[in-house]
């Protein structure tokens, strides 16, 4: 099915020609009905010739409901723009016009209506020229009159011609109904209306509100009921929701769009605002934002050029590319539609820095809605913020499931060698740069991006990054290794006597030291407190093999001329290479090892 909104100025005659293409009543109300004036949405709908279905959303035109006309025309992705031949063109024909071209429509038809009444000629022409301007030139138009039906089967076959020609919609695409009416029926809860544009809405979904999930309970789609229906479309949702949902409320897929009150926006003036502007957007500073059927109010920071910064009275679900349309709420002018805005980073940085502002209008300037702008400011972005910003991740993940501006990776697999050259000459004892540490050098927001930074002759290595030289004695500090030649020089007489920790110390190998030789090779350490020079504990087994099988404790420290402090735990150290093993409680023997 299609959607196409009415626009036009009050009584021009909108109501009277849905009514007459769908035989249904668009004004619902007593009210309206009496004043002969719409005041709410009206919904009507009929199959045209070729057999497509197409509803109708019919706006009113009176300037008072001008957020109404809005809530109707927003959702909708085309438009029929009605004219009476015998008033021609109206100020709320202008201010109609404004927001359509606000809103980036860009397909419709002109009716010239009540063409009974005067030569539809002059109001189709002058009708054409403002449309042409508005970026609506290409439309069909066709004279009618809702009264004596004449012009209808031409009205028809233009509407047919209008509904092929747009473009179909991803039933895969993210739901966001704008809810344009609320209503409870007894005995089965909350049902919401509201212009589908794109995706798939089926029973069972669950989906967001502002205030939680919603469930869906039922769906209608022209008052039939079905299991699923795709955009576009007209719905009817019976939703068990935890709050009650309100006109102006978006129902989204959850995760699937930006919840923001910010964003950085290009401003586009329309209607008489494009007429007076010179090239920055010249906006007042506090303005209505509509999109959809939501209107929040919206504080307005010109960055530089057309870039604005857009600070909403509520947080809106938002993608790239969205287009708000930016509405003066207390000007008395005829029009008050002032500008679409939209949006190319929903999610936007902070500008603390003096020039922030303007660096970021020149960065936005050349911007395009897509993944690769988006990167170039956020750097790096998960593909779940790719999609909730409303755009499909471009390429290869770097890492998991993050995306990278190409640049900035580049610039960063530049300076992690920097940075772990610069942590190891500060930390000469560690064996390398802790992924963490060299993770908060960065600035980077998930160590695994580290780790896919990395590359030869980098390694990562018991979560430290190394460099992979190999030789890693050679990378003992040369104190160090002064203090560990001392120590073997103490020893060459009794060996395997290990200094006592007061002793360590004096020689300069305190504990960071002393896990530095370790590491490197240079010592042994068999218990905490107790350093050999390395390959000690190789050489014990050769002298113990020498003793008669088992010994004890006490004969092996006897032949090794040691001491029970370093024996106890150097026996136990060879138990554990398998050099030696317990016979019994007191005695062990030496294993050829296999
Ligand atoms: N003679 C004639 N009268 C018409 C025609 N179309 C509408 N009218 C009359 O014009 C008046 C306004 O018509 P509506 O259809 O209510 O106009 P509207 O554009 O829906 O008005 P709003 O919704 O309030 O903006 C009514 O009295 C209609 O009977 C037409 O083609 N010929
Ligand atoms: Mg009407």
């Amino acid at each position: 099915m299609h959607v196409v909104a009415t626009a036009g100025h009050v009584d021009h005659g909108k109501s009277t020609l849905v009514r007459a293409l769908t035989g249904m009543e668009p004004d619902r109300l007593e009210e309206e009905r009496r004043r002969g004036l719409t005041i709410e949405l009206g919904y009507a709908w009929t199959s045209l010739p070729s057999g497509e279905r197409l509803a109708f959303v019919d706006v009113p035109g009176h300037e008072r409901f001008l957020a109404t006309m809005l809530a109707g025309v927003g959702p909708a992705p085309a438009v029929m723009f009605v004219v009476a031949a015998d008033e021609g063109w109206m100020p709320q024909s202008e201010e109609h016009l404004a927001a359509l071209e606000a809103l980036g429509v860009r397909h419709g038809l002109l009716a010239v209506t009540r063409a009974d009444l005067a030569d539809p000629g002059p109001a189709t022409a002058q009708a054409a020229a403002r449309l042409a301007r508005a970026g609506l030139g290409g439309v069909e138009r066709v004279a009618v009159s809702g009264r004596t039906g004449e012009g209808l089967d031409g009205l028809r076959a233009v509407l047919d011609r209008l509904v092929a020609r747009l473009p179909a919609p991803d039933p895969r695409a993210p739901v966001r109904v704008w809810i344009d009416r609320v209503f409870t029926v007894r005995g089965s809860g909350t049902v919401v209306t509201g212009t589908l544009p794109a995706g798939t809405v089926a029973v069972g979904d669950e989906l967001a509100l502002p205030s939680g999930a919603a469930r869906v309970r039922a769906v209608e789609c022209l008052k039939e009921a079905v299991p699923s229906v795709a955009g576009v479309a007209r719905v009817a949702l019976n939703l068990r929701a935890s709050a009650a949902p309100e006109r102006g409320q978006a129902l989204v897929t959850p995760g699937a769009w930006t919840w923001t009150d910010v964003v950085d926006v290009r401003i586009h003036l329309v209607g008489p605002a494009a007429d007076s502007g010179e090239d920055g957007p010249a906006l007042p500073p506090r303005l209505t934002a509509h999109i959809g059927s939501a209107a929040a109010a919206c504080d307005v920071r010109p960055l530089g050029g057309p870039i604005a910064r857009l600070r909403l009275g509520r947080p809106l679900p938002l993608h790239l590319g969205d287009v708000l349309l930016l509405r003066d709420p207390g000007h008395s002018a005829a029009v008050r539609v002032l500008a679409g805005a939209t949006v190319l980073d929903p999610r936007p940085p902070a500008l603390r820095r003096r020039g922030a502002a303007g660096e970021r209008a020149a960065e936005l300037a050349e911007a395009a809605p897509d993944a690769r702008s988006l990167l170039r400011t956020h750097r790096l972005l998960r593909t779940a913020d790719l999609r909730a910003m409303g755009c499909a991740p471009e390429g290869e993940p770097v890492s998991g499931d993050w995306h990278a501006d190409p640049a900035h990776w580049i610039r960063l697999r530049e300076r992690l060698p920097g940075a772990v050259g610069r942590y190891a000459a500060e930390h000469p004892l560690e064996p390398g740069m802790p992924v963490e540490v060299a993770r908060r050098a960065l600035g980077l927001p998930d160590r695994r991006l580290v780790t896919s930074l990395v590359a030869p002759p980098l390694a990562v290595h018991d979560g430290r990054i190394v460099t992979g030289s190999g030789d890693r004695a050679a990378a003992l500090p040369p104190a160090v290794a002064a203090a560990v030649e001392r120590l073997r020089a103490e020893l060459a007489a009794r060996p395997f006597l290990a200094p006592e920790a007061g002793r360590l110390a004096e020689l300069g190998l305190g504990p960071k030291e002393v896990a530095a030789a370790v590491r490197t090779g240079a010592l042994l350490r068999v218990a905490e407190g107790v350093v050999l020079p390395a390959g000690a504990d190789l050489r014990a087994a050769e002298l113990l093999a020498r003793l008669p099988q088992p010994f004890t404790v006490s004969e092996a420290r006897r032949a090794l001329d040691s001491s029970r402090r370093v024996m106890v735990p150097l026996l136990e150290h060879l138990d554990r290479r398998g050099l030696t093993e317990r016979v019994d409680d007191l005695r062990r023997r030496c294993r050829t090892p296999s």
